[in-house]
């Protein structure tokens, strides 16, 4: 059975999201690494940067790395259709947005993780994180603008870039703030929030608290 390093509301929730649409069972070894040290450490034997998502095939081989392991997923199971495929003319643009949100949005989770990092002092902090959020808010303007979304971000079908825009989209600067800077993407995730065939996985996996939106 596939294992999957991860943890409540965290980057390994859209991975779980793709093999629960795709019907595979997984066991999901929880690791709350931006909270506790020991799970960090504990990581740490699997993927050395110490973070979720890691995903341990069932060969023993290991794969990090988000977007590199929706892609995996969803090329390996065309049939279920969670990714434009190699002559789909949707495939560059796949590429190109999933690389995106990796790059040049979750990445920063390093730095909001623990501001500390790279802040000059504890004063500092909050000002790292504003910036850091301020940046997050534009790279999601910007990608917003430039797509031309169709019921799902590249066309009909539900890729799995969509399941990775619905959750990178709830960590912080937060939905209210993804909603005014990605108008036509929060059409989307809201939709995907509500998919029937995700509500019993969102409440336990990314629920839907009171104040959730921020
Ligand atoms: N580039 C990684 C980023 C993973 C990441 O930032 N994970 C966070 C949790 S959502 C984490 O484990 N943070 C702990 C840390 O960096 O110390 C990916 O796309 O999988």
């Amino acid at each position: 059975m596939l294992k999957i390093f991860g943890a409540v509301g965290s980057g390994s929730v859209p991975i779980e999201a793709t093999l629960t649409l795709l019907g595979i069972p997984y066991e999901v070894i929880e690791a709350v690494t931006w909270e506790d040290e020991a799970a960090r450490k504990r990581i740490e034997t699997v993927n050395p940067l110490g973070q979720v998502p890691a995903l341990v095939l069932p060969s023993g081989e290991i794969m990090t790395e988000s977007a590199a392991i929706l892609i995996y997923l969803a090329d390996l199971y065309p049939q279920a259709r969670l990714a434009p495929g190699l002559n789909d003319p949707a495939r560059a643009q796949y590429l190109r947005w999933m690389t995106y949100v990796s790059a040049a949005i979750y990445a920063f989770a390093w730095i909001k993780d623990d501001a500390m990092r790279i802040a000059a002092s504890k004063d500092d902090a909050p000002r790292v994180i504003d910036r850091v959020h301020d940046r997050i808010a534009d790279c999601w303007r910007k990608m917003d603008e430039q797509i031309t979304p169709s019921h799902y971000i590249l066309g009909d079908e539900l890729s799995v870039l969509n399941l990775y825009v619905t959750v990178i989209s709830r960590f912080g600067p937060w939905r209210t703030r993804f909603y005014k800077s990605a108008p036509k993407m929060a059409e989307i995730v809201r939709q995907i929030d509500a998919d029937p065939r995700l509500k019993e996985f969102w409440a336990k996996r990314f629920p839907f608290y009171e104040g959730w939106e921020q």
